[in-house]
């Protein structure tokens, strides 16, 4: 048999990528030629297989000829188990689509994914309007599984697939004024029912934005995949930013529009409710939400008797990243 489906109770990180996977997928690519061609579609199906329970997705062209030669668990959460597609699928933040945590993966479907187009601009030696498919070509894939923690309290772990942040913006070549990224989120109104309802505190496009030297940090990852496949929309799709260190806010979804810039951008969350969401979001057990503890956090999956409550940890356990705030205080600058 090709390939060998982990059993669910045992999706810990040291088997999500069972050996005679990789043995399989390797064997696959060498082959090559016609018994490659021939194999294509078994080929696709088969990397959602390396986790429990994924569903099966076609991605583009691109995403496919990028999966052969991925770099699978480049990073690991050591000792956690990686949470399950379907909670990490059907629990998720995308306002664009509704509020309630059921409406993205219910109403984000309608999102039309290809072409998509990301505008590069501002501080920028090679501006313009790049197909996904030229930003993505010269970038080799990396696995990652990094901590999502939501500044709601609730986290999961996450198995992405793309590359570092820092390389999209070597490609683009930022001038020597540029000192932060700014991000955007596609408008599409007759897509996107939270954006048409008109209720929404939000005053579209969503928008994030890092410091340059956060965005260059080698944790910080521009996600086109997670479990393997394509990511789904409800997920961010087709191009999402994910960094780790910070609340969830910050990982902003189906970006649009990447630009560098002189000024701090003016962020959604930080633009609704700034006592209660900073600029940096850096996750912080020390330095609680105005309404409510972070010292502590819900990991996903837990049910009501058994809620699965974690200690949170300093940048969510990434302390490689401490260096970018020294000399800072993190209770004034949250
Ligand atoms: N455009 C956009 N990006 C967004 C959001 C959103 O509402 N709109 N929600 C954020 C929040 S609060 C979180 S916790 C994460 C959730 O990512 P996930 O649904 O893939 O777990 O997405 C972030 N990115
Ligand atoms: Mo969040």
């Amino acid at each position: 048999m090709l390939i060998q489906f982990p059993a669910a109770s045992a999706s810990r990180e040291s088997d999500v990528t069972p050996e005679p996977v990789y043995l399989s997928r390797r064997a696959l690519m060498a082959a090559g030629g016609t018994l490659a061609a021939g194999l294509a579609l078994p080929g696709r199906a088969a990397e959602g297989a390396r986790y429990p329970d994924v569903e099966p997705a076609n991605g583009p062209a691109w995403f496919d000829e990028k999966l052969s030669s991925t770099q699978w668990q480049a990073m690991v959460a050591q000792g956690e188990a990686t949470t399950p597609f379907s909670d990490a699928t059907h629990y998720n933040n995308f306002y664009e689509f509704g509020t309630d945590k059921g409406d993205p993966a219910s109403q984000a479907g309608s999102l039309q994914t290809e072409p998509w187009q990301v505008v590069v601009d501002g501080e920028v030696g090679k501006p313009g309007t790049y197909d996904l498919e030229a930003l993505i070509k010269p970038q080799g894939f990396e696995e990652r599984i990094y901590r999502l923690r939501c500044v709601e309290g609730w986290s999961m772990v996450i198995p992405w697939l793309g590359f570092p942040l820092a390389a999209l913006l070597k490609q683009v070549e930022p001038t020597g004024q540029a000192r932060f990224v700014r991000f955007e989120t596609r408008v599409a109104p007759e897509q996107m029912p939270g954006v048409r309802s008109g209720f929404s505190l939000v005053n579209w496009p969503y928008v994030e934005g890092l410091r340059l030297d956060e965005a260059t940090h080698p944790l910080a990852f521009l996600a086109v995949g997670m479990y393997g496949r394509v990511l789904p929309n409800q997920n961010g799709a087709p191009l999402r930013l994910v960094v780790p260190w910070k609340y969830g806010f910050k990982s902003i979804k189906s970006i649009v529009r990447i630009s560098l810039t002189r000024e701090q951008p003016k962020t959604t969350w930080e633009t609704i409710a700034p006592e209660e969401y900073g600029f940096y979001a850096n996750v912080n057990p020390q330095v609680d939400h105005p309404r409510w503890s972070q010292a502590r956090e819900r990991r996903l999956p837990g049910s009501l008797f058994r809620p699965n409550v974690i200690p949170t940890r300093l940048f969510n356990g990434y302390d490689e990243v401490a260096g970018l705030y020294s000399g800072m205080d993190l209770r004034t600058q949250y």
